[in-house]
């Protein structure tokens, strides 16, 4: 549900102050996640692409929005958030529809902890910096096995914890939090990283599970206005 445009007129620039806002980059994992979560809850927002291969990430006017200069930063009105979590439990504050999270305390705290093992033990180390600083120290390859390396870490741990948790999606037989950090993880590391999926069956089949999800295929790094035109699908 993402949109370019800013409408015309007085009413146009009234709807277009009060509209999210997502700063995004189209094969950013942090951004896919907060694209689903917008999708899901059926959220209309202006995508606002960020360059991260020109360093717009760094600009003043940038880091005014996330000191830290990462994307995804969603804007709404006044409001300005960074870090894709965060971003999440606002609009699932916000916007109760869809619920992002299950009533059950222990399937909600598998919830954040799937989402957490991505986003603080697998995604970081595929960072654009982090990979640079591999590929100059330690040679040209070096980068992508170190992130294999780390994803197949994790991916290893997620398979053991979903086990007795999973239906047709991560944590039963609806999307939770954990299915949009899963998704975009899956999506890189097959795409990207090229790791073999047959390692990891439990998370081969949710993956499949979400190509019949239109809220999922629409976040796609393929299907955001800034892929390149080799890359869109
Ligand atoms: N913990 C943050 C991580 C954000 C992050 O690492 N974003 C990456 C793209 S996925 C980024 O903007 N990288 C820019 C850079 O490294 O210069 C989140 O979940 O939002």
């Amino acid at each position: 549900m993402a949109s370019g445009g800013s409408g015309g007129g007085i009413a146009g620039a009234e709807e277009s102050k009060k509209k999210l806002k997502l700063y995004s980059y189209w094969r950013s994992s942090c951004s896919c996640r907060v694209r689903i979560g917008l999708n899901l809850k059926g959220l209309e927002y202006e995508y606002v692409p960020v360059n991260l291969l020109k360093g717009d990430q760094n600009t003043p006017e940038f880091l005014k929005l996330n000191p830290v200069g990462y994307v995804p930063v969603l804007v709404d009105g006044d409001v300005v958030l960074a870090e894709s979590f965060a971003i999440l439990m606002y609009l699932e504050e916000k916007f109760p529809q869809h619920p992002l999270l299950p009533k059950d305390p222990q399937r909600r705290g598998i919830n954040y902890q799937a989402a957490n093992i991505i986003c603080s033990g697998i995604q970081p180390y595929q960072n654009l910096p982090i990979l640079k600083f591999m590929r100059e120290k330690l040679g040209p390859d070096a980068d992508i096995s170190w992130a294999r390396e780390h994803i197949r870490r994790g991916f290893t741990a997620l398979e053991k914890l979903l086990k007795d948790f999973s239906g047709k999606y991560a944590t039963g037989d609806e999307v939770f939090l954990a299915d949009l950090f899963l998704a975009p993880q899956i999506d890189g590391a097959i795409k990207r990283f090229k790791v073999d999926m047959d390692e990891f069956p439990l998370l081969a089949r949710i993956f499949e599970a979400y190509s019949e999800l239109p809220a999922f295929q629409d976040a796609m790094p393929g299907r955001q206005p800034d892929a390149p035109a080799e890359h869109r699908n």
